[in-house]
């Protein structure tokens, strides 16, 4: 099913930018005045082998769209059984039982869009410019950045400020996270320390600026999706990568290719993909979705539903302390004893303690738990569990952070549902 005039456009940006032109390309459909139009008989054809099976209410189609089914395919490339949650955005997010790897394949990772990725980039001329209050403003290359700095490879952390957005109640707008906007690969890449001080960072900054190459979905030249930033001492700790690799090889495209910004712990929002300029500045970054309730909690406890005042949010920074199980997965079948396995990671903290319980939180046990690969890394654990009989079980996790604190068994709601650290119950049948 190519693109027979233009093979560098994916199926899903030729709808987008000429819906009409991409119709009848692919289906020879002309268009209606009424917007609907008859499929020609090889239009239907192809439609049908792309979808898998006949489309009976094929008339009652709009000109224009790209089937839901085949749209998943195309923007979900190089990831395997990742959930689509959005395609325009991309938002896809792993099954937490496809998450059991103690580092994350590509394959796995999620993907967060706020924006349209950039099309065709070309790492040979892709260049960072750093600016801003710096005593040297800088445009490096990618050769640039491996040839004047270090370059080092960590598994660092990345979550989403809304991985588990999907259990509020009431609910919040917005992607409808479940567990899995989070993983831990490995990057390889240059600290961002390194290069601001090798800029020269000025004594009146306080905040970084981060921009990246996607465009608006409003396809505006003047509108940036997305651009965070960090506290200038967050940004001059020293497992925060700018990365050209991961695991490996070049990023995924829709992991940020060919240059990102990686954050452990804090909001993955901060950690800029298609990254092309980093600003240092006087005063907090207000870029889009810094301000408003973006990316923003209350300053103090609310009550589920409770309406709070713009200007007593404020700007998340380390993710909570949090827990995952990644086998069992939840709905399986086990012997009368299992392996329990998953991860814990705590913001720029580390964990001491991961419990389970397999009686509804009556008694608790603690699991055999690693030490972090490195500073940033989520850490893996596990524990043998046996039933005392046959029947239904619910396996919970909790873990216990370097200071003390406790993943909540409820979610500490807030209004745009971030940050929920619940624990995490996988129901089990044991025979
Ligand atoms: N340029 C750019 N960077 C971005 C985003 C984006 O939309 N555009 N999304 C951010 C958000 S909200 C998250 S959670 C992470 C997700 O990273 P991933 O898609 O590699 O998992 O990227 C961040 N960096
Ligand atoms: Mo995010």
């Amino acid at each position: 099913m190519a693109l027979d005039d233009d093979k560098k456009h994916t199926v899903q940006e030729f709808f987008a930018t000429d819906p009409e032109k991409a119709d009848k390309a692919f289906f020879g459909r002309v268009a209606n005045p009424d917007r609907r139009g008859f499929l020609k008989r090889t239009g239907l054809a192809t439609m049908a082998a792309m979808v898998g099976t006949s489309i009976p209410f094929h008339r009652n189609m709009p000109v224009g769209f790209v089937p839901a089914a085949m749209a998943q395919d195309d923007v979900l490339v190089g990831k395997d059984g990742l959930t689509l949650l959005n395609d325009r955005p991309v938002n896809a997010e792993t099954p937490p039982e496809l998450l059991d790897d103690p580092i994350t394949p590509t394959n796995r990772h999620f993907i967060r869009n706020n924006g349209i990725p950039p099309q065709d980039v070309d790492p040979a001329t892709w260049t960072l410019t750093i600016d801003g209050f710096v005593d040297t403003p800088m445009e490096l290359s990618i050769t640039d950045l491996r040839e004047q700095f270090e370059v080092v490879t960590m598994a660092l952390t990345l979550e989403c400020g809304g991985n588990g957005r999907g259990f509020f109640n009431p609910p919040a707008k917005g992607n409808q996270w479940t567990y899995g906007a989070i993983g831990c690969s490995e990057w390889t890449g240059v600290r961002l320390k390194d290069v601001l001080e090798k800029a020269g960072v000025q004594s009146n900054v306080v905040y970084t600026a981060h921009y990246g190459a996607d465009t608006h979905l409003s396809g505006k030249a003047d509108k940036l999706p997305i651009s965070r930033g960090l506290p200038i001492d967050k940004a001059l700790t020293d497992n925060i990568l700018i990365a050209f690799e991961m695991n490996g090889d070049a990023l995924h495209p829709m992991n940020g290719a060919p240059l990102r910004l990686v954050v452990p712990g804090w909001p993955a929002s901060t950690a800029q993909k298609w990254l092309t300029r980093i600003e240092l500045r006087d005063q907090v970054h207000d870029g889009p979705k810094m301000t408003g309730t973006s990316y923003r909690v209350p300053g103090y406890p609310v009550a589920p539903g409770q309406d709070v005042p713009e200007e007593d949010f404020v700007i998340i920074e380390r993710m909570p302390v949090k827990s995952l199980v990644t086998f069992p997965a939840n709905g399986a079948e086990t012997g009368m004893s299992t392996q329990v396995r998953g991860h814990a990671w705590s913001g720029d903290r580390s964990i001491t303690t991961v419990e389970l319980s397999t009686d509804f939180g009556a008694t608790w046990s603690t699991a055999e738990l690693d030490d972090p690969v490195n500073n940033g890394a989520w850490q893996n654990w596990r524990a043998d569990v046996s039933f005392p009989q046959a029947g239904y079980y619910e396996i919970w996790a909790r873990a216990t952070d370097s200071e003390g604190v406790m993943q909540p068994f409820a979610i500490d709601w807030n209004p745009k549902g971030y940050l929920n650290n619940s624990m995490h119950r996988v129901g089990v049948r044991a025979s």
